[in-house]
This record gives structure tokens, C-alpha cells and sequence, in this order.
């Protein structure tokens, strides 16, 4: 509601008071509302009333909502607000319509800022995280977050955390857990393993600025590629938005293929199976290319090649992945050949940078006419490009010097009995003779990888094995745990990981003999706590299994609202946690999340708000200066919960004083003087409001929403003196009920003055008949007849004040019309006449002609 139509109102008011009605409560004179002490009595109300707690329920259906926790870093900022006012206004929405709701929260307790902090300022990692904590949730609390405080995790605390120790175990002895060597970020003057966020863009330490080397080390993985295939083909059955599921099937990469097996020129019996999605490609392959870190190509090497072998090995040190695989041209010839199945011809291998280890067999067919990087690595070594596909329509046959590869569709040339077929049909033909022949096998290959959860730190889950001399590695019994980290008064932060120092956590008796053994001392992945917490919310009160009958209750989460950041990261992992833990037996269900929202940003002059860009509005500022109620309401009413929300303050101020006029419209006293017509048409106009806000919500459209109740009020705040006690009660109950769970706390202190609390646990409007179209549709024209007055209105206001309305209709209309006189005098706030058009003379100063036509009556104003 912008500032002008309130002003305006004020001014027209004063006319009509000052003719014929009195009854107008909107007193600009009421003391303004004392949102404050509204706000915490509600909040006290609801806390002792335990109106949010959560319990199983046979006669209600349930619905599990959460948003994605945060990591507690300082107070909650705007983007909080408003992620967590879309997910409180799911809630209660939910719970008004009859839901079984559970609503909980929590936070992701364990990470590097914390111990950042205790080496930077010398705050105990633990300190400062119960600390920051503490400070969000009482932002949470004072923006009426609708949670069940009974279930809240904190992933840091023990008793959590002993449960995924369990997990290591269980999964260490299904072999879901493993250890293998592999590259780290390691700072030699820290003597420490970094994450990729503590290294800068020129590669050097955060901290010492020393150049960051890369090691092998030895890592803890989980085998997530076990169950690459399930989270491939599940997607689709998922209600997320199709950005997220788009950008996981990339992540994952499930590609269909052949395996194709070439023998070798030599040792007959010896064999390279390479990995293809282009069989039809299979004649115009010229030679085999083969990943550096490959066993095989070691021994493919021969003497005379060892020298040029040598050179490319220590050239290729230096080398990230990224430079290896998008320009990487660097190779050699090994001097081994292979036979090409299809024809027999004998084809150079060759060891090439950009073949990648892990991906399909790690060796590749090399067509280089129909792939550019074969095409690139061809040119520069020297190897011959052989066409075997053509466009469609071309005429001349390119002949071998081709400027670039061709990579589309077409025609089968140069490859034996396939030529003259597309090459679509060729892939099928050749995998087909090849499989015939037992020279190939259909496979899929997945692009992602296993999971390196292993972190060298402090503030984090204690991976729970020992190492034994004798037994090797060992898991700790499941009595032993949690094992828990040491007290961080005691540990010193500073080089390295601080849990290598501290004797009496490393040296341990081995479990298995009893003997000297040493204790793992590095923690897990925080994204490792992030993956189940949702499933741990419902049974949280647990203290002796980690899910119990409420988790089978509540879970699939119906509706996780969080950022498009975690697209890949945490909810792949949430995923694949929750398959893991339906195969350990906890529970069947194999998919965490049905229904997911992924937020927009919240900007300032267009670029995201950020501290670091010092661009924040900051919230408490907002809530000290309007009110909770007015900054949720803000938040939710002028952008789509997707689309990035620009803020204004003049936005706010508008909602701000919209809940004012709420809020004197609705505990005024009601003296109506009926009119018929504009009560029914209102009261239709309300039974209209509640279908359209009610389907908008669960489109969770809240701004669409919000804008007709914003055109409803506006209707209704001009139209009450029409109403009778009845028709006003139900009007504001509707208004009052529909808002709630956008301003909780404004609108329960109105509902207080005249019904029992609590109106968050009344039930959402429904419909009392069904709404007449007609009626609507007249309304609509008295609309439109008050919006031409208007505008003839404001063009003659400068020059005159205007005294009357004479409306011209046509002959048949002009019962209608007087019907509705009074909805034209509310609108108009001026007396108004209604003739039919043959009775008097016209005047229009728009249409000089004055015609009268059906639905537009012409209008005079003296
Ligand atoms: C012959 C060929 C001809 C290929 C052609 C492409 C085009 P996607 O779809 O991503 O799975 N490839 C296979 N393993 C590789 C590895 N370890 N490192 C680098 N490249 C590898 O890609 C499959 C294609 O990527 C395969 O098909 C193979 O090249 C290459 F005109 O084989 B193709
Ligand atoms: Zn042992």
C-alpha cells in the first residue's frame, strides 16, 4: 500500500464525514499499534502453550517441513528472513488446513571458522559456536519462526554425533568406507592439509601466504559411486525444480556406451578395452590413447621410447587436472600397437595427457576426423585423420584435411559393409556385430566420484578407528562410542591439526589386542552432518536408536526449502545417506526430500547483499523500526519466493502501514447501515478471495497472494459501513485468518479482543457458497464505472472542487445502477444521481458526444 492512496483517503474522508456518514472508524487519531509488546506476548503465549511441539497423529495427515540449517556465524541476516519466513509461512499455512505439522530446526555446529576463530582471536571453537548460536535463535524467536525448539539439533553436540560414528562403522564394514591415497591441498610452512576455500586464486596459504603444494596422502572416501545409478534414476520421480534435477543428472553423468575390446599387436592373449559412446566412429579410429597414471601404460612403453616417456612425466608434475583435460595436447607413441576389431588394421597407442584415470577404462578409441581433442592431439603428432561420416547433404567427399573435426550427425563413408547409413543406425549395427562377435559390451559409465570426507581438524566429528601394528585399522566398539573430541581448553590451535598433538586422545589401547595403537585423528566432511540431520529431526528424543518409529512417521520431508547452492553438494549427499541408511535396515523409505524450493537471492540496488560488500539492511533495524509482522510481510508480499527480492525501504513502509490500517479496521466498532447490495457484493467478492489465495498458496505464489488480499481490504476498509455486525465479523475473520501466517503476531492480538487463542490453530477459511459470477461481473463494471469517474474527476479538480455525480445509463441498466449506488458513493466518496440516458441531457467532458452505452454509463459532475 504506497504512501499516496492513504493520503488521499485521509483528504476524501474529511468530505464524507462532512456530509452525510459518521460511522467511519479508521480514526487517524488511534494511538499507533505497540507492535512490540504484541509481539512478546505472543511469543511467550505460544512458548508456554507448547502450540508448535510436534506429536504423531493417526487422524491428520502429516506434513514435514524443514529449510536448510545454517551454519551459525553471526546473527541472522536478510536472506535468513527470508528464507525462513517462506518455510514459517508453509508451516502454518499447513498446520491452519488441518495438517499434522512438524517444523523443526537446528544447526550445522562443526567447521573451519570456528577453529579460524580460536587461532585467530583465541576464542575456543566450541565457545564461539554455542555463542553464535545463541544468537540466532533468538532472532529466530523474535521473528516468530514457528519451530518445534523440542527437536533441535546441533550438530556439534555429542549425543548427535555418536550416531554417525555408528554409520563410519557400518558402513567401513560394508565397504562403503575406505581409504586411498589421494591429492591435498598441503601448506609446508603450516604443516598442514588445507580445503580448497583456504587456498587463494593464486594458490598460496590464507594464512602464511607460503605456496600451496599438492600431495598424495592417504583419505578417507565413502563409495557414493555404489549408488550412482539409483541417484541418476530417482531424480525424476522428485517434485524439485527442474534447474536443481538438471544440474545433479551433470553431476552425476550417467552415460550409456560400449566397451569395445582391442587385442593387442603382440602377446596375442593380452587385451585394451576402451570406453565409447560413438562405436559408428570404430573404422575411422587411428590410434589408442591411454591415461598417464595407468599401470597398463607403463608396460606398454617400449625401450626406445623411455627417454621421450621420461620427459613427458616431469613435464606433466606441474600440471592441474583442469589444463590436463581442456587443452592438453602433451604425448607420445608408446611403440605398441593394437588390432582395430572391426578391420584388423594394426593402430599406434599412445600415452595422452587428457585421457583422464578414473573415467570409463581410462583408455581411449581416437577418431580424431569426428572428436577435436583426438582431432588436436592427431595434428600435432602427426597421425593420420580418416573421415567415415559426412553431412547429409554433402556433395564433395571432404577429402583428409579437414580444418576441424566434425562432431554432428550424417552419412557412413570408408567403413566397410556400414557405409551409406546414418551413422545413428551404425552405432546400433556395429554394437550389435561386435557384441556378436564378442569383442564388446554395453556399459554406462558415471562421472562422479567417491567422496573424500576425511578432514586434518579440530572442530569436527572424530572419525572413529585406531591403528593397530598388528590388526591394522580397527573401528572402535560401538560401546566405546562416541568418541568424543578433546576438551578444547586443552588443545593447543596452531600448526598442523591440533588432535595430533594431544596425546591422550592419539595414543590408544588397539580394541581388537589390547596392544599400543594410535587413534585416527582426522574428522569428518560438516557436509557428513548436514546429510541426515533431517532424518534424525523426528526421533531426536532418542537417546538409544539414532531413527525410530517417527522417522518411518514424518519422513519423506514434504516440502525443503534452501539455496540453489546446495544443488549438487548437500543434497546429493542427503540422498545418498539416506539409501546408505535404508540398506543398513533403519528404515525403507529411499528418497529424504519429495518436495523442494530453492529461494532466490536477496539484493540491494541489484547485486546480492553481502557483509563483504557491506550492501546489508540489517534485520533487527527493520523490526525496531516497523515491526516483525511488517518486515516478514515485506519479505514474502513483493517478489515470488524463487525470484531474487529486491529491497526498498519504501516497500516496508507501505507494508508497514497497510497492518495499521489492519489493525484500526478490525478492533473499531462496527455500527453498520446495511445496503444489500454492496454487502453481498463484498461478501462475494470474499468467498472469491479465499479460492484465488488459497490455490496461489499452494502454488506458494505468497506475493500474488498477498497483492488481493492488499485489493480486497482495500474494498473492505471502504465498504464496512455497509456491512451488517454478521457480514463485518466474517470479512474481518477472513482478512484476519488469511494473514496470520504472514503476521502472526498483529493478527492473533486481534483475533484475542473477540475469540479464544490461538488463531495460528483455528482453521484456514473455506468457502461458504459458492461464489456468484454474475455478481462479480457486475462489480466489475461499477469498477470500471468509477475509474472512468475518477479520471473525469481529476481533470476537472483543478479547476473546480466537485459537488455531485450524475450518471447517465442506458435505459435497461439504470435499475442495476441504482442498485448499486451506494457501492459508487463508498468508491466515489461523493453523492451520486443515476438518470436513464433519455431522461435529461448528457455532458461528458471526454466524449462530447455523451453516449451512453451498456456499461459505461456518461457521466456529469457539478
Ligand atoms: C570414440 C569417440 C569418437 C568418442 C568420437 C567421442 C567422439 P561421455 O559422453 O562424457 O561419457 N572418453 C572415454 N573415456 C575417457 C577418459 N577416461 N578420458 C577422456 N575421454 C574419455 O564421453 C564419452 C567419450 O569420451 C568416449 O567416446 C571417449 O571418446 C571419451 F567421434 O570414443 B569417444
Ligand atoms: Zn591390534
Amino acid at each position: 500500500m504506497p504512501k499516496k492512496k492513504e493520503v488521499k483517503e485521509k483528504k476524501s474522508k474529511k468530505k464524507v464525514s462532512k456530509g452525510k456518514d459518521k460511522t467511519i472508524n479508521e480514526n487517524p487519531s488511534v494511538p499507533s499499534v505497540n507492535f512490540s509488546s504484541i509481539e512478546k506476548k505472543w511469543r511467550e503465549a505460544w512458548k508456554k502453550e507448547k502450540v508448535f511441539q510436534a506429536k504423531m497423529s493417526g487422524n491428520k495427515d502429516k506434513y514435514y517441513i524443514l529449510d536448510m540449517f545454517v551454519y551459525p556465524s553471526g546473527n541472522a541476516h536478510m536472506g535468513h528472513v527470508r528464507n525462513y519466513s517462506i518455510s514459517d509461512v508453509v508451516a502454518r499455512y499447513k498446520r491452519m488446513q488441518g495438517y499434522n505439522v512438524l517444523f523443526p530446526t537446528g544447526f550445522d555446529g562443526f567447521g573451519l571458522p570456528a577453529e579460524n576463530a580460536a587461532m585467530e582471536q583465541n576464542i575456543k571453537p566450541d565457545i564461539w559456536t554455542l555463542e553464535n548460536i545463541k544468537k540466532i535463535e533468538e532472532d529466530y524467536k523474535t521473528l516468530g519462526f514457528s519451530y518445534d525448539w523440542s527437536r533441535e539439533i546441533i550438530t556439534c553436540n555429542p549425543e548427535y554425533y555418536k550416531w554417525q560414528q555408528l554409520f563410519f562403522i557400518k558402513m567401513l564394514k560394508k565397504e562403503l568406507t575406505y581409504r586411498k591415497k589421494s591429492l591435498v591441498n598441503y601448506c609446508p610452512s603450516c604443516k598442514t592439509v588445507l580445503a580448497n576455500e583456504q587456498v587463494s586464486a593464486e594458490g598460496k596459504c590464507w594464512r602464511c601466504n607460503s605456496i600451496v603444494e599438492e600431495r598424495e596422502l592417504e583419505q578417507w572416501f565413502f563409495k557414493i559411486t555404489s549408488y550412482a545409478n539409483e541417484l541418476y534414476e530417482e531424480i525424476d520421480k522428485l517434485d524439485w525444480p527442474e534447474k536443481v534435477k538438471i544440474m545433479q543428472k551433470n553431476w552425476i553423468g550417467k552415460s550409456q556406451g560400449v566397451e569395445i575390446t582391442f587385442k593387442l599387436k603382440e602377446k596375442t592373449k593380452k587385451e585394451i578395452k576402451v570406453f565409447t559412446t560413438r562405436p559408428d566412429t570404430l573404422y575411422g579410429c587411428t590410434f589408442l590413447a591411454i591415461s598417464p597414471e595407468l599401470e597398463l601404460a607403463k608396460k606398454l612403453i617400449k625401450q626406445e621410447h623411455k627417454n621421450e616417456a621420461k620427459r613427458f612425466y616431469d613435464k606433466l608434475k606441474g600440471k592441474t587436472n583442469i589444463e590436463r583435460i581442456e587443452k592438453g595436447k602433451e604425448g607420445f607413441f608408446t611403440g605398441s600397437f593394437a588390432i582395430n576389431p572391426v578391420n584388423d588394421k594394426m593402430i599406434p597407442i599412445y600415452i595422452a595427457e587428457y585421457v583422464l584415470k578414473d573415467y570409463g577404462t581410462g583408455i581411449i578409441m581416437c577418431v580424431p576426423a569426428h572428436d577435436q581433442r583426438d582431432f588436436e592431439f592427431a595434428k600435432k603428432h602427426l597421425i593420420p585423420i580418416k573421415t567415415v561420416i559426412i553431412p547429409k547433404d554433402e556433395q564433395i567427399r571432404k577429402n583428409e584435411n579437414i580444418p576441424e573435426a566434425y562432431e554432428g550427425e550424417g552419412v557412413m563413408i570408408n567403413s566397410g559393409g556400414f557405409n551409406d547409413i546414418s551413422n545413428k543406425d551404425a552405432i546400433e549395427k556395429i554394437t550389435e556385430t561386435l557384441i556378436g562377435e564378442g569383442k564388446a559390451k554395453r556399459t554406462f559409465n558415471f562421472k562422479i566420484r567417491d567422496w573424500l570426507v576425511s578432514r586434518q581438524r579440530y572442530w569436527g566429528c572424530p572419525i572413529p578407528v585406531v591403528y593397530c601394528d598388528k590388526c591394522g585399522i580397527v573401528p572402535v566398539p560401538e560401546s566405546d562410542l562416541p568418541v568424543q573430541l578433546p576438551d578444547s581448553d586443552k588443545v593447543k590451535f596452531g600448526k598442523g591439526n591440533p588432535l595430533e598433538t594431544f596425546e591422550n586422545f592419539v595414543n590408544v589401547k588397539c580394541p581388537k589386542c589390547g596392544k599400543s595403537a594410535k587413534r585416527e585423528t582426522d574428522t569428518m566432511d560438516t557436509f557428513v552432518d548436514s546429510s541426515w540431520y533431517l532424518l534424525r529431526y523426528p526421533s531426536l528424543k532418542n537417546k538409544k536408536q539414532p531413527f525410530d518409529k517417527e522417522t518411518k512417521y514424518w519422513l519423506p520431508i514434504d516440502f525443503y526449502v534452501g539455496g540453489i547452492e546446495h544443488a549438487t553438494g548437500h543434497l546429493i549427499y542427503a540422498r545418498f545417506f539416506t539409501k546408505v541408511l535404508s540398506d543398513l535396515g533403519y528404515f525403507k523409505f529411499r528418497e529424504p526430500v519429495n518436495k523442494l524450493l530453492c529461494q532466490g537471492m536477496v539484493t540491494l540496488e541489484g547485486s546480492a547483499m553481502s557483509k563483504s560488500k557491506g550492501n546489508i539492511i540489517l534485520p533487527r533495524e527493520m523490526i525496531d523500526k516497523y515491526s516483525v509482522d511488517s518486515l516478514r510481510l515485506y519479505v514474502l508480499s513483493s517478489s515470488l519466493p524463487t525470484s531474487d527480492f529486491e529491497w526498498n525501504d519504501k516497500g516496508i513502509e507501505g507494508v508497514h502501514k497497510f497492518l495499521i490500517r489492519v489493525y484500526n479496521l478490525l478492533t473499531s466498532e462496527h455500527k453498520g447501515e446495511k445496503n444489500f447490495v454492496v454487502q453481498n457484493y463484498l461478501l462475494n467478492e470474499k468467498e472469491i478471495l479465499i479460492e484465488e489465495f488459497t490455490k496461489l498458496m499452494d502454488e506458494l505464489k505468497f506475493n500474488l497472494a498477498v497483492a488481493k488480499l492488499f485489493i480486497f481490504f482495500d474494498k473492505f476498509s471502504k465498504f464496512r459501513k455497509y456491512l451488517d455486525k454478521k457480514a463485518f465479523k466474517e470479512c474481518s475473520e477472513t482478512v484476519l485468518k488469511l494473514l496470520n501466517p504472514f503476521t502472526p503476531f498483529i493478527t492473533e492480538e486481534i483475533w484475542s479482543l473477540n475469540h479464544k487463542p490461538f488463531l495460528c490453530l483455528s482453521s484456514w477459511p473455506e468457502q461458504t457458497k459458492e461464489p456468484s459470477e454474475k455478481m462479480a461481473e457486475q462489480g466489475k463494471i461499477m469498477e470500471r464505472v468509477v475509474f472512468d469517474v475518477r479520471r473525469i474527476l481529476n481533470l476537472i479538480r483543478k479547476k473546480k472542487t466537485p459537488e455531485k455525480v450524475y450518471l447517465y445509463t442506458t435505459p435497461k441498466e439504470k435499475e442495476e445502477f441504482v442498485k448499486w449506488k451506494e457501492f459508487l458513493i463508498g468508491q466515489l466518496n461523493l453523492p451520486v444521481e443515476i438518470f436513464s440516458s433519455i431522461e435529461k441531457g448528457r455532458y461528458d467532458p471526454l466524449d462530447k458526444s455523451g453516449k451512453a452505452e451498456p456499461g459505461r454509463p456518461a457521466v456529469y459532475i457539478e
